[in-house]
Formats: C-alpha cells, structure tokens, sequence
C-alpha cells in the first residue's frame, strides 16, 4: 500500500459546485476507482490559491490519475473539465508531490 498526494487547480468560484458533484460522485467511477486499489481518497481546498490537494491510498503503483484510457474517467473528466484546470484531453492537470513526512 502507497499514500500518494498531488495537486489539481479549481477554477474560481467553483467550491460548492465541485464539492456537490463529487458528493454524487458516480457509483461507476466510484467502483471503478476500488477495483484499481485506490482507497481513502480525499481532496482538500485551499481557498486562498484554489488549489486542490489530493490524498489516496493506492495498491499498486498508478493511482486515479493513470486511468485516461477508461471511458467512465474520461466521461467524468469531460464533465469536470468547466470548473478545472485541463489538459487538451480533459484530464485534470495533476501535479505529483512528495511525502516529506508520515506519522502512523
Ligand atoms: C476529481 C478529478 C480526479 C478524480 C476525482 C474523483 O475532480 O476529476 O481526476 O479522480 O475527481
């Protein structure tokens, strides 16, 4: 089991969409995300920068972010893509960062 962490950029304004979509968040994906070992998935706002920090648990070693190829993740990245910070394929721009501690 790995703990990863990055980073996504919301768009201005979009706090209380963002947080309502997710707390909807498709029972496929959801599944989908299980099945390829991601679990304790949380995403915090920093409402001063709108920046998105992202927790998970993964078993393996790609997380929610390697899975551009499903239909299902691309079909929910096309719905996030208005109030997110996108690459030309929708996917959102996720930036890796390094755990730098970790206390049990
Ligand atoms: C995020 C973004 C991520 C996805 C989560 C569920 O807003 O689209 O890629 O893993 O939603």
């Amino acid at each position: 089991m790995k703990r990863l962490a990055f980073k996504m950029q919301l768009n201005e304004g979009q706090k209380e969409a963002y947080k309502q979509r997710h707390d909807q968040l498709w029972p496929e994906l959801k599944q989908l995300l299980k099945e390829n070992g991601v679990s304790e998935y949380s995403i915090f706002l920093d409402e001063e920068s709108n920046t998105l920090f992202a927790f998970q648990k993964v078993t393996g070693n790609s997380s929610s972010q390697d899975l551009a190829n499903n239909e299902i993740v691309k079909k929910w990245w096309a719905f996030m893509a208005d109030i997110m910070e996108t690459n030309p394929d929708n996917s959102p721009v996720s930036i890796p960062l390094e755990e730098l501690f970790y206390m049990e």
